[in-house]
């Protein structure tokens, strides 16, 4: 309600239309689009103002409704939308609100306002982009509804009723002619918002029903611990670091901070944070101050407890790997910046969330001593990692092997300088590595033997295989530098394939590559740049015939067929195949089969390599066993 308007009834009236005609003229500039997006906005914008009394103390649940033919009605026991008269239009508070633009009823100073982006541009901007929109209020004693469309009352305000409730029904269906490209609500975007928003304001019941279908769906959604239980959903099954979630709040000049916090035993981060309940997916001084405090806290613990060496420190990055955060401010008077303005612009808010998160930080590992050790494990694993991968990019960076690597490339490259033709067979053990050499063919196949054993004796970890020189060798070959400089573009061949014995070692080194790839190269594996060989795992000769079998259950079927006393010959290695065998059967594009690398695949290989690389024995002896028995089939 504008406090410097004249007294002049109508023309106050022509104000408030040119306002809302202005919303009819160019949707976009107050919903962001006409699409989709603007469509579900429309709902948002009315959850924020019920929102908006949940923050206030005034209400604790919020229903939303998506009802048939493109109505929503949204349900909140708040204190109700005022219904006084304007002592100078006039009119019942509430239809100004409803048709006043930026008169969004966040008038008492007492709440955030959300004014980040296209939030708070009020609920009279859903009335004019709605063919008819009602709003139903219980309030002092009464119940009242008053009908809209396209932004203007279509009569008084009524008065329905005695009522001791209190609180505000909107329901409201929008103007087909303006939402032309969407006209369908996505349940799944609506629910994960709201599933969103119940988590950010810890308490709050939001239930969410559909009754499009034939039977309605109704999801309710609760988290007496807000954020700490985002966390916990976030995380889902991973392996936990800290098993207690670190949580930090305080309020500071008004300025609420809630972080969350745990690590799990992946390599990925996933900080995520909002401001007045809005994602600032573009970060900000909240996310800096966080940041800026992890890292120290994280460096003078260790430090303290002796478990950095001398002048080795931990950077930001190595603190959040497997990092799991929900960092929330609310803060009375935002500053959205950044493209698309989900940056938190307030200077202020850096120091005062760096502050909290030392404060709240440095009292959990205080309190926390077994959590603390694996939190900083976990940041000098990375940190190696880091360190490691920087030597093997510097060593491969160089162009010419032979020159500056210090030691001679194995690589028999092919002719080809065409990548899409051309395949890098990485061929474990330096026998099979000549055979391959010899039955390959060499235009547009390149053999790189990797010495298994080493590799394997050394039971390596990652930063430490990245110093081999085989695995320095294959960086090179393949071109395309590893981690920062990861560049796929650069990649030589199209079919990276690996190729390994069919026993406990074979297995371990697969695994151990296929990490690699997911750790260091993974776009190569999105590409599907990745595959396996499929030897054969016998031969089977009977007469003049001669039949090469790849799996237990093909053989059996054979041996049955064939009856007789046929010959079987078992191929324990690769290198028992002389070259034209090697060709025929896992290296000819005609003949042989390539199983290709898929992201699950290589999390498979990840979690597996942790597990061997890992503590705990246990998995390591069952995976050995599991991989023997295996191997020993062969031999039966
Ligand atoms: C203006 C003033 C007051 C409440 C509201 C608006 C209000 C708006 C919406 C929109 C959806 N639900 C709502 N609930 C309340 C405060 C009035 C007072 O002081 O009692």
């Amino acid at each position: 309600m504008d406090k410097n308007n004249n007294n002049n009834y109508s023309a106050e009236n022509i104000q408030i239309l040119e306002g809302l005609e202005a919303v009819r003229l160019r949707p976009g500039m107050y919903i962001g689009s006409t699409g989709s997006r603007g469509l579900h906005h429309l709902v948002w914008e009315i959850v924020d103002n019920s929102i908006d009394e949940v923050l206030g103390g005034f209400a604790d649940h919020i229903l939303v409704e998506v009802l048939k033919d493109g109505y929503i009605q949204v349900t909140d026991n708040g204190r109700g939308i005022p219904v006084d008269l304007h002592p100078k239009s006039g009119r019942p508070a509430v239809e100004t609100i409803l048709t006043t633009l930026h008169a969004g009823g966040k008038f008492d100073g007492k709440s955030y306002k959300v004014s980040g982006g296209l939030h708070g541009v009020g609920a009279s901007v859903v009335n004019a982009l709605s063919e008819s929109f009602i709003v139903f209020i219980q309030r002092d004693g009464y119940s009242y509804r008053q009908d809209f469309a396209y932004g203007e009352p279509v009569g008084e305000l009524q008065v329905l009723g005695e009522s001791d409730e209190s609180g505000t029904r909107i329901l409201f269906k929008f103007d087909r002619t303006v939402f032309v490209e969407t006209q369908e609500y996505d349940y799944e975007i609506l629910r994960n918002r709201i599933q969103q928003l119940a988590f950010l304001n810890k308490g709050l019941k939001i239930t969410l029903i559909d009754d499009r279908g034939e039977v309605p769906i109704e999801k309710n959604y609760q988290y007496e611990g807000g954020i700490v239980e985002y966390v916990q959903f976030l995380n889902g099954t991973r392996t936990k670091v800290n098993e207690d979630i670190i949580s930090i709040e305080k309020v500071i000049d008004d300025i609420s901070i809630e972080i969350s916090l745990q690590y799990n035993d992946s390599y990925s981060t996933n900080l995520i944070s909002f401001v007045n309940n809005i994602a600032t997916h573009e970060g900000g001084m909240h996310e800096d101050g966080f940041k800026m405090a992890l890292t120290r806290v994280l460096n003078k613990y260790a430090t303290d407890a002796n478990l950095l060496k001398k002048d080795d420190s931990f950077i930001g990055e190595d603190t959040r790997e497997g990092l799991i955060c929900v960092i929330s401010v609310k803060h009375p008077n935002p500053q959205f910046e950044g493209q698309t303005k989900t940056k938190l612009g307030n200077p202020e808010v850096r120091q005062i969330t760096s502050q909290v998160t030392q404060e709240g930080l440095e009292r959990f590992l205080l309190e926390n001593p077994q959590d603390a050790k694996a939190i900083i494990e976990k940041a000098l694993m990375a940190s190696r990692a880091r360190i490691a991968a920087r030597k093997a990019r510097e060593a491969t960076r160089r162009k010419s092997p032979l020159e500056s690597l210090g030691f001679a490339s194995k690589l028999a490259d092919c002719r080809s300088r065409n990548p899409e033709i051309s395949e890098l067979y990485i061929v474990e053990g330096d026998s099979a590595g000549g055979s391959a050499k010899q039955g390959r063919e060499s235009e547009f196949q390149a053999i790189l033997p990797l010495r298994g054993k080493i590799l394997n004796v050394e039971k390596a970890r990652l930063d430490r295989i990245l110093s081999n020189r085989e695995i320095i060798s294959m960086i090179q070959a393949i071109g395309t530098g590893i981690g920062e400089e990861f560049d796929a573009t650069k990649a030589r061949y199209h079919k990276i394939v690996i190729m390994t014995d069919a026993d406990v070692d074979g297995a371990h080194i697969r695994t151990l590559l296929l990490t690699f790839f997911y750790r260091y190269m993974k776009e190569l594996i999105d590409l599907g740049y990745i595959y396996i060989a499929q030897p054969p795992l016998y031969k089977v000769t009977s007469g003049r015939r001669a039949e090469y079998v790849y799996d237990d259950d093909t053989l059996n079927r054979l041996l049955e067929e064939l009856g007789g006393r046929p010959q079987l010959q078992r191929y324990k290695g690769l290198g028992e195949m002389n070259p034209e065998q090697l060709w025929d059967t896992t290296m000819n594009p005609e003949t042989r089969t390539l199983l290709q690398v898929s992201l699950k695949d290589a999390i498979d290989a990840d979690n597996v390599f942790t597990m061997l690389m890992g503590e705990e024995v246990e998995p390591r002896k069952d995976f050995i066993n599991e991989n023997a028995v295996y191997a020993t089939n062969i031999d039966a």
